[in-house]
């Protein structure tokens, strides 16, 4: 129950609520409302249903009490200053994130960081069991709460409980590096549905239950005794996330981010063609694999300075973790150097920009872009790539788009790139910057029309449907590409 003792029918928890704190100009300090697409995703499905949201607040120490936000009733989770070192970035950025990601960079296993993990999500899961009406339905996102479902469980054996994964689920050969992967996979199926991006994701999380505990999979179903001899069925399936399409489709249009996008090419200088990235300074992302390409480009005069200009927006990101800080020196040496060779004054071969804009500045750069480049080494779905997609009203643009996204999966008509393969990368470059105006037209429809049937509104839905009729009934999949 809250402090007023009411209780909820939906409880999501995530590791964040889905405001941020900020200081006004007066000093006061108010909360507003997180950009994304999830929390737009949410916000409908919370209003249909009386929901609650359990989360921390992004600041160390207690946590402030629980209030309402947008019809929302947000639950802070407190968290110490050794607690977010340890459970967030420890356990969940230094060892699920590397492991879950390919092992791109090695992870590394502390003991400390796991008895911090279990002791965190276990106040989650206390917070949770509080809010839920009776028979109510709990929404567990993401890697940092693994444990959840099942300490939900054991709490309240009467909640239907639902966990959705953003992030990749890796091959069972590197997942069992885990000195703790039984408890997270116990952890797991604590719960009734299990949400994936992709059809491989489930495959995996599936094969992990056979491998490491020798259970039943039948379908995406997995059968098992659970606690106190209790049969159990759980199902796993991929129900890709999307963007708001609409809301999005509507900001590209307005007048203000129209006219901001053709300031932006002009204080480039006008190039005949502007190309972008778009990422969290994160390893995953492929940024350095990309600015290898470019610059390769550079030296062989296939692309050049002012005619063609390259932004790279690089969002600030756990900048407390090693491998973030080593990325961020390394991407920003490589920034300095394409520069100081091929820069003339008044014009940078690349303009790196380690910002966060607001939401309307992001709009105008992707209606400003012909080309999008999405190059991640590993990616659960990439949003950036169906955000870009969804602001092009004007029919132009191309994505070239990495394999290793979810979002390949969707986005067929993408220039498809492999961003280990440098030469190949460089090929699939030119590939998109020269592709004749109907061929990108042609591309840039298809993907706007799959975007639009399948929008985050649709996605959330879709998962507390599943969620609803599982373990019964299968979720209808997604076709896999193969070629
Ligand atoms: C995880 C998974 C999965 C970025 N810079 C700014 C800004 N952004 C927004 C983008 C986009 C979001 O952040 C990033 O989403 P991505 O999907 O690209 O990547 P992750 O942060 O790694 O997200 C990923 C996702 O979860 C959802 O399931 O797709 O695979 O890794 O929405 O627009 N937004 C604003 N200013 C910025 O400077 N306003």
């Amino acid at each position: 129950m809250s402090t007023s003792g009411k209780t909820f029918d939906l409880v999501v928890a995530a590791n964040r609520l889905p405001v941020d704190r900020v200081v006004a100009s007066d000093g006061s300090k108010q909360w507003r409302r997180s950009p994304g697409g999830l929390v737009t995703a949410m916000e409908s499905v919370m209003s249909e249903h009386d929901g609650a949201w359990v989360g921390w607040s992004g600041e160390a120490g207690d946590a402030p009490e629980p209030f309402v936000e947008n019809g929302m009733y947000l639950r802070p989770v407190p968290l110490s200053e050794d607690e977010l070192q340890q459970y967030y970035e420890g356990f969940s950025n230094g060892t699920l994130w590397p492991i879950f990601h390919d092992v791109i960079v090695p992870a590394t296993f502390h003991r400390q960081w796991w008895y911090a993990y279990e002791r965190v999500n276990r106040r989650f899961a206390e917070a949770v069991a509080e809010l839920a009406a009776d028979s109510g339905t709990v929404w567990v996102h993401d890697y940092q709460l693994q444990l959840v479902p099942a300490m939900v469980r054991e709490l309240r054996p009467d909640v239907r409980i639902g966990w959705f994964n953003h992030i990749p689920f890796p091959p069972v050969e590197l997942f069992a590096q885990l000195p703790w992967r039984k408890a997270l996979v116990e952890g797991l199926l604590g719960a009734d549905f299990l949400g994936f991006q992709r059809v491989a994701d489930a495959h995996n999380f599936l094969r992990a239950c056979r491998r490491l505990h020798a259970f039943t999979t039948r379908g995406d179903t997995v059968s098992f005794t659970g606690k106190r001899g209790v049969q159990r069925v759980v199902r796993a399936s991929a129900i890709p996330i999307s963007v708001d399409f609409k809301g999005l489709d509507a900001l590209a249009r307005t007048p203000e981010v129209v006219a901001r996008a053709q300031q932006i090419r002009e204080s480039l200088g006008n190039p005949a063609t502007l190309l972008l990235g778009v990422d969290r300074l994160d390893y995953t992302k492929g940024i350095r694999h990309r600015l290898k390409a470019y610059a390769e480009l550079l030296t062989e005069g296939a692309v050049a300075p002012p005619r063609e200009v390259f932004v790279q927006v690089a969002t600030p990101s756990r900048e407390r973790v090693d491998a973030y800080r080593e990325l961020r020196a390394e991407v920003e040496g490589e920034v300095g150097r394409v520069n100081g060779e091929f820069g003339r004054i008044g014009h940078l071969a690349l303009q790196y920009l380690h910002h966060s804009y607001p939401r309307s500045e992001m709009a105008a750069l992707y209606v400003a872009a012909d080309v999008l480049l999405v190059t991640p080494l590993r990616d659960g779905m990439n949003l950036v790539a169906k955000e870009y997609v969804a602001c092009r009203h004007d029919g132009g643009g191309a994505l070239v788009l990495s394999e290793f996204t979810g979002a390949f999966h969707e986005l067929h008509q993408a220039y498809v790139c492999n961003p280990h393969d440098i030469e190949g990368l460089k090929q699939t470059i030119i590939r998109a910057l020269k592709a004749p105006e109907g061929e990108r037209r042609r591309a840039m429809k298809a993907m706007r029309r799959r975007v639009a049937d399948h929008d985050v509104q649709r996605w959330a839905s879709r998962f507390l449907e599943a969620l609803a009729a599982a373990p019964e009934r299968p979720v209808r999949q997604l076709a896999e590409v193969t070629g």
